[in-house]
């Protein structure tokens, strides 16, 4: 028998032509709310155009075979790639503060590739059993500094786990991002019990090479709040257009928006511009000019229209 009747739902795994899509919880007619679906044929979008993420309009649910059709796609908020994940709300930077030791320049890059997807970021940082407190505070005072929240992870306690766990529940989709060996996968194994994807040491995971194997995932935490399990992904800083960097370092986007700073020239890239009046009396400043240096360097981007 089936339900002729449209529901909202998410995609949350995605395997060739099939989809697992929830059923929005605020539907909750039946107890297994997860169904495999397939996209109806006569519908105008690809099967690649649904993303792990996607909200998705569905029918013709089959109680039984626990199958379904989706009919269309909700408009998305953004899209990530590589993994490839919709609606994301939030990521968070994993960096660990030794082994591997933490390197500013590539915290830096990391953050600024995941500004550019425009959600809320966040800094973890991990392995603080391996530092001294007054090493752990300074450092969770740099990276205030640079605009974002930090929370500090140690293995040997909990305390601060348990404030991510909480905070974690509250956002709608969150991934974490950072290098490899920084204790991603230990914490997704302890936020989604009875996951147990492997963990390894530094040195192992080189001789072991990446893991790609596995789907990208979405884990429910709570009602209306998902985690995204990732095998796993390169950051590499795209394409961005030059006169996009200010934007995505919170040091000066907050002095435009909040200050109300006014640079002589609307695209002022705050280097050697004339006129410009932003204070540049913060410690990125030197890898924000680095950055526009180089792309002065490597692309030939006209400035403004
Ligand atoms: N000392 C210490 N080691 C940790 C901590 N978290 C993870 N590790 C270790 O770091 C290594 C790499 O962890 P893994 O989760 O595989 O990192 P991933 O590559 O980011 O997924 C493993 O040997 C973990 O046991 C921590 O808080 N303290
Ligand atoms: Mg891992
Ligand atoms: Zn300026």
């Amino acid at each position: 028998m089936k339900i002729d009747k449209e529901y909202k739902g998410l995609v949350i795994k995605k395997f060739n032509e099939f989809f697992l899509v929830e059923l929005n919880q605020k539907e909750n007619f039946y107890s297994d709310n997860k169904f495999l679906c397939k996209i109806r044929k006569s519908v105008n979008f690809r099967n690649q155009l649904v993303f792990v993420g996607d909200e998705v309009i569905f029918s013709q649910i089959d109680l039984k075979s626990k199958r379904a059709t989706i009919e269309s796609l909700v408009k998305r908020n953004n899209l990530l790639e590589r993994p490839s994940v919709a609606n994301i709300s939030n990521i968070y930077v994993i960096c660990s503060v030794e082994e591997p030791k933490l390197n500013l320049s590539q915290v830096n890059r990391f953050l600024i590739s995941a500004e550019q997807l425009g959600v809320e970021v966040s800094l973890v940082l991990t392995k603080c059993d391996l530092i001294t407190e007054d090493k752990r505070l300074s450092l969770i005072d740099k990276f205030q500094k640079w605009g974002y929240q930090v929370i500090s992870l140690n293995l040997n306690n909990s305390d601060n786990f348990e404030n991510l766990m909480y905070e974690l529940k509250k956002k709608k989709c969150s991934i974490f991002m950072g290098p490899s060996g920084v204790g991603k996968t230990t914490l997704l194994n302890m936020i989604i019990p009875g996951l147990n994807n492997t963990t390894a040491p530094v040195s192992s995971k080189i001789k072991r090479g990446k893991n790609t194997t596995r789907n990208v995932e979405l884990f429910s935490l709570s009602s209306n709040s998902y985690i995204v399990d990732t095998p796993g992904f390169n950051m590499q800083i795209p394409e961005i257009d030059i006169r996009e960097l200010p934007n995505l370092y919170p040091e000066i986007y907050k002095q435009v928006v909040t200050k109300g700073i006014n640079c002589k020239f609307r695209n002022c890239l705050h280097v050697n511009d004339q006129g410009c009046n932003l204070n540049k009396n913060f410690e990125r400043y030197i890898f924000y000019k680095e950055m526009i240096e180089s792309f002065k360097n490597h692309h030939y981007l006209t400035q403004g229209d």
